[in-house]
C-alpha cells in the first residue's frame, strides 16, 4: 500500500512538472493573443499601403504600423481605434473590434496628411 502511494505520488510529481513546463514555453506577454486577424501597413509620406484593408464584423484585428518616412499615425474614427504617433523606424499597432460591417475610412491624423491624400479604406464585411 506504501509502494503504491509513493508511485501515485511519482505520477503526480511528473504530470506537474509536464503541465508547468508547457505553461513556461508560451509567451508571456503575448500583445497579439486576442487578435483573430494581424494586418501589417507601411506609412511613408504620403501614404499607406496597403490602400484597402478587409475584415469580417466581429473580428478582433490587429494594425501594426511601420513607419519608413516621416512622422504618421493609423485612425479610424468608427471604432474609436488609433495608434500613437510614430517616427521613421518605429512600429506601433492598435487593436480593435470590427463590431458594424461597411466601409470606413483610416487615415493619417498628423499636420494635414489627411488632405494630402494619406488615407485608406478599411472594408468590413458581413459575416
Ligand atoms: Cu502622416
Amino acid at each position: 500500500m506504501k509502494k503504491l502511494t509513493s508511485l501515485a505520488g511519482t505520477v503526480l510529481l511528473i504530470l506537474v512538472l509536464t503541465l508547468s513546463g508547457c505553461q513556461d514555453s508560451a509567451p508571456v506577454n503575448d500583445a497579439t493573443g486576442d487578435a483573430e486577424v494581424v494586418v501589417e501597413v507601411t506609412a511613408s509620406n504620403y501614404a499607406f499601403d496597403p490602400e484597402i484593408i478587409a475584415v469580417e464584423k466581429g473580428q478582433i484585428v490587429r494594425i501594426e504600423l511601420t513607419i519608413t518616412e516621416g512622422t504618421h499615425d493609423w485612425v479610424v474614427d468608427e471604432f474609436d481605434a488609433a495608434t500613437s504617433v510614430a517616427g521613421a523606424g518605429s512600429t506601433v499597432a492598435v487593436e480593435f473590434e470590427a463590431s458594424q460591417s461597411g466601409e470606413f475610412e483610416y487615415y493619417c491624423s498628423v499636420g494635414n496628411h489627411r488632405a494630402l491624400g494619406m488615407v485608406g479604406t478599411l472594408i468590413v464585411e458581413d459575416e
